[in-house]
């Protein structure tokens, strides 16, 4: 059985990561028989998280859109062809913090690279790899951006620039949400964090089953 590939999308502070940790404690505690990959990007092996370095840290104008492009490729090629494929191959649960579709808002819909072009980095970078679910959590950037900040601990370069920027982002996102209907599911992560857990893992609950993942009941 070829494994199953999800991945969490959204902007600043929209939760992916506090989400992602909370699925996967899920998962341990109530799927049987399953192996699990937990990862992010840009990064997943030591080279691509050395661009993330690259891409994360400097001045806002460091790089041009087109090469944050190229770099974000390099390191998905490196992750694609090391982690995520040998482990869906080996029929693995792989979850990541973003993935292609963040090359398509933050360097194509707000970056102003063209989607053929981006089409043509992810054919290269990819290897034909589509995720089978993108769980899209989605929140005000102003309130995404103010949860960073009493977070800390933020690398920077894209935190820093601005609220139109973070504002276009969100609204690229959901466009993309609306012409992948069937692929990227949106959720409404201004709420409660128990209440944006409870959707996603009642989405990934009824994928993992579809898949033929068994699904502890609940009283057992
Ligand atoms: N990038 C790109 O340009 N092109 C690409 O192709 C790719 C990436 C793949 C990666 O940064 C940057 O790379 C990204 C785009 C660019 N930059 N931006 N923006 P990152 O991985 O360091 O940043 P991030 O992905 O945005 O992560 P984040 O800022 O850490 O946000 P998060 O993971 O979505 O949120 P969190 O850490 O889970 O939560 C943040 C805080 O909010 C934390 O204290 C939580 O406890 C709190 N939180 C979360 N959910 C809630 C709710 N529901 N209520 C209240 N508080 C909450």
């Amino acid at each position: 059985m070829r494994g199953l590939f999800i991945t969490f999308e959204g902007g600043e502070g929209s939760g992916k990561t506090t989400q992602i940790q909370r699925l996967k404690i899920w998962i341990e505690k109530n799927c049987e028989k399953f192996s699990l990959c937990v990862t992010r990007e840009p990064g997943g092996t030591d080279d691509a998280e050395a661009i993330r370095g690259l891409l994360l840290t400097g001045s806002i104008q460091k790089w041009q859109p087109a090469t944050e492009a190229m770099l974000v490729s390099a390191s998905r090629h490196e992750h694609v062809v090391h982690v995520i494929q040998p482990a869906l191959q080996r029929g693995h649960i792989v979850i990541c913090d973003r993935f292609i579709d963040s090359t398509h808002i933050y360097q194509g819909f707000v970056g102003g690279i063209s989607g053929e072009v981006l089409d043509g980095l992810d054919k290269l970078s990819c290897n034909g790899l589509v995720p089978d679910l993108t769980l899209l959590l989605d929140v005000d950037s102003n309130v995404g951006l103010a949860r960073t900040v009493e977070r800390g601990g933020s690398e920077g370069r894209f935190e820093a620039k601005g609220e139109a920027f973070h504002q276009k982002v969100r609204q690229g996102f959901l466009a993309r949400a609306k012409k992948e209907p069937n692929r990227i599911i949106k959720i409404d992560a201004a709420r409660p964090l128990d209440d944006v857990s409870r959707d996603v893992i009642s989405i990934v609950k009824e994928l993992l089953t579809a898949h033929g993942f068994k699904i502890k009941e609940p009283n057992r």
